[in-house]
């Protein structure tokens, strides 16, 4: 305890703060916050950026700061930088008021839907109002104190606005709070008005003294791990699945050891996959809507579904639809229980790591029947196969997009990332994609946000420099949010970008022919005069090209094999590449034998949206509720 106090403006005192933040798990501790990325304006560039520009004059940078080009980029490079360090560490972003801080808003859905931590500082109204309105501020003719940023509110896990330099430390201890809390943590938000940033305020020394954040791991209460062993134990056909949880909280070792002792197979969602290494004799693949025909087979007639880490989205359940057997449980171990007591669990709330050593030690003498084991093992035997075939296809004259997955799957490092967020990938590479490392598979499929790739993939890389991230990115997807490349050139953080070019949304047109909508306006076509319609010929859009203006070199391949090559070269070169490919995205895919709720319009002229509106009523009769 000092009784010192020290003059700051409240963006240098926020920024000395951020700086002495520390968080620890299992003895290792390290900078909470170790970096800030922005981009300036008249809101933040002479208050937060003027004290940022003091903290880059020490050797290190006191605070680190990173120029971004676009803030919702700049988001999403938070999110992949904190969710490859497993929530162990956590960016910073400044944005200036109005357009700037909006840009971050989709980045903070992303970030709180799929449970990774960002401190988000948008720049905010004059608190004074002195001259209001001013440029970029939102007029609420019946509500005086809203601004722009409540638009914040609902997509945050923490909100605060700073009106006055003495609410700051409150704030700042709620927020980190909250982005070091496995259950609560999301999008944290300090909106900060711009007069208020380069307000001078005396401030207690204690505020700016390091601080360690525990990054707990919860027990499971005695009773609940009672209750969950008892149903597990009397399963006959059980299934785990393996969500985020377990690899945010490093529980690959206990799932694989108990997935081991028990038997017991494991399937996994988007953000669990590599949990349990793809040829691991427990591993049965993907679950649901996007899963393999094995796991599906398993979740089908599963009696006991084990559910560690995972928040149980449409895509795993395959709308509800995935667990088939009658009498089925779950049993779901979560650090948050709002996401335990899905599907009427019975609830084990705990850390997912603490959570399995638990389990493991309450069904030592139990172990699945020889004949399941056999099944599992057969049926997932024959879908190997399936994989290399998809691997192999030899598709002509342009390439199939699995056979590009399966290059990039076979030509990359076990512990080299790849970075996927939407479209038509993230399907085939839940299907399909190897996991040989729990931080080998980066895909965002909680909110599947077009644009994530290559600016996660720029976090990705900074959180672990020793790994190559290869970002794969379709043509849909690069048009949205490329930009970053320019932030990867300016950094010398070197990406490897592998970009699918197939004229259009390949995943959102095979869905609208699947639902009777015909692929319209699903491919980027001239608009044809007779038609109308967005079928003409091919734009001459040469994204490429498009690339190469931006400082990347370009590697233009047409066929697999050049493919091949150029991603090897890709890999072994230090400056930041794009190995641009051509593929057919008609190419035939490997079906999931699963079913995923997109509803048809019940009545309609055309005959096509009639069939799959047919087609949609029969599969929602097998749609439950798990009460
Ligand atoms: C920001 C955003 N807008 C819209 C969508 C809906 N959407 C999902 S996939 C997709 C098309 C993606 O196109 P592309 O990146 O070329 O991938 P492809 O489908 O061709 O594999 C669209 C529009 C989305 N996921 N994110
Ligand atoms: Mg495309």
């Amino acid at each position: 305890m000092s009784d010192g106090t020290v003059q700051l403006t409240v963006a240098q005192a926020l920024v000395r703060f951020l700086a002495q933040q520390y968080s620890e798990r299992d003895g290792a501790q390290q900078r909470l916050i170790p970096g800030c990325f922005g981009i300036f304006g008249h809101g933040n560039v002479a208050g937060v950026g003027q004290a940022l520009l003091e903290s880059q004059l020490t050797r290190p940078a006191e605070l680190p700061y990173y120029l971004a080009r676009n803030e919702q980029a700049m988001v999403h490079a938070a999110v992949g930088f904190a969710r490859m360090r497993n929530r162990g560490q956590v960016l910073a972003c400044t944005a200036s008021i109005g357009p700037g801080s909006t840009n971050m808003v989709t980045g903070a859905a992303l970030a709180t839907i799929n449970r990774i931590p960002v401190l988000l500082l948008p720049s905010d109204v004059f608190a004074t109002r002195a001259a209001s309105p001013v440029l970029q501020e939102l007029e609420h003719p019946g509500a005086g104190d809203v601004s722009v940023n409540d638009a914040f509110r609902p997509v945050s896990k923490y909100f605060d606005r700073i009106w006055r330099p003495e609410q700051l430390p409150s704030a700042l201890l709620a927020a980190m709070r909250v982005l070091t809390d496995p259950a609560e943590t999301g999008a944290v938000t300090i909106a900060l008005p711009q007069d208020v940033q380069a307000q001078a305020h005396s401030w207690p020394s204690d505020l700016f003294k390091k601080r360690v954040w525990n990054i707990a791991r919860p027990v499971p209460e005695p009773e609940a791990l009672s209750r969950a062993i008892r149903v597990i134990r009397n399963a006959r056909r059980p299934l785990i699945i393996a969500g985020g949880g377990v690899l945010y909280s490093e529980a690959d070792g206990a799932l694989r050891r108990l997935a081991e002792q028990t038997g017991i197979p494991v399937a996994d969602t988007q953000a669990g996959k590599g949990a349990v290494p793809w040829d691991h004799p427990q591993a049965v693949g993907g679950v649901g809507s996007t899963g393999t025909p094995p796991a599906n087979e398993l979740a089908a007639t599963a009696d006991v579904v084990i559910g560690v880490g995972t928040r149980y989205s449409d895509f795993t359940t395959a709308s509800r639809t995935a667990f088939a057997d009658p009498e089925v449980r779950f049993v779901n171990l979560n650090v948050a229980a709002f996401d335990a007591a899905k599907e009427s669990a019975t609830p084990l709330v705990a850390d997912a790591r603490r959570g399995l050593e638990a389990l493991a030690a309450g069904l030592a003498d139990y172990h699945v029947d020889d004949a399941y084991a056999a099944h599992y093992r057969q049926m997932t035997e024959r879908w190997t196969p399936v994989v290399e075939h998809a691997f192999h296809l030899g598709h002509q004259p342009l390439p199939a997009q699995t056979e590009v997955i399966g290059a990039v799957n076979e030509v990359i490092g076990p512990r080299d990332v790849v970075v996927q967020a939407a479209g038509s990938l993230p399907g085939d590479l839940q299907l399909l994609w190897r996991a040989r490392d729990p931080k080998q598979y980066h895909v965002e499929y909680g909110y599947s946000c077009m644009g994530y790739e290559i600016a996660a993939g720029l976090g990705i890389k900074m959180a672990a420099p020793d790994r190559e991230v290869v970002v794969m990115v379709g043509d849909g997807s690069y048009l949205m949010m490329s930009q970053e490349i320019v932030t990867a050139v300016a950094e010398g953080i070197k990406l490897t970008i592998v970009l699918i070019d197939n004229r259009g949304f390949a995943s959102i047109g095979a869905l609208s022919e699947s639902l009777g909508s015909q692929r319209f306006g699903t491919s980027y076509r001239y608009r044809d005069p007779e038609s109308g319609m967005l079928d003409g010929g091919s734009l001459p859009v040469d994204l490429a090209a498009n690339a190469e203006s931006l400082g990347a070199d370009v590697l233009r391949t047409r066929t697999i094999e050049e493919f091949r090559v150029a991603l090897g070269k890709a890999k072994s070169s230090a400056r930041t590449t794009v190995v641009y490919v051509e593929t057919d995205p008609l190419a035939p895919v490997p079906s999931s034998e699963s079913w995923w709720d997109v509803p048809v319009a019940e009545i309609s002229a055309l005959p096509s949206t009639q069939q799959a509106r047919e087609a949609y009523e029969q599969a929602k009769q097998h749609q439950r509720e798990y009460l």
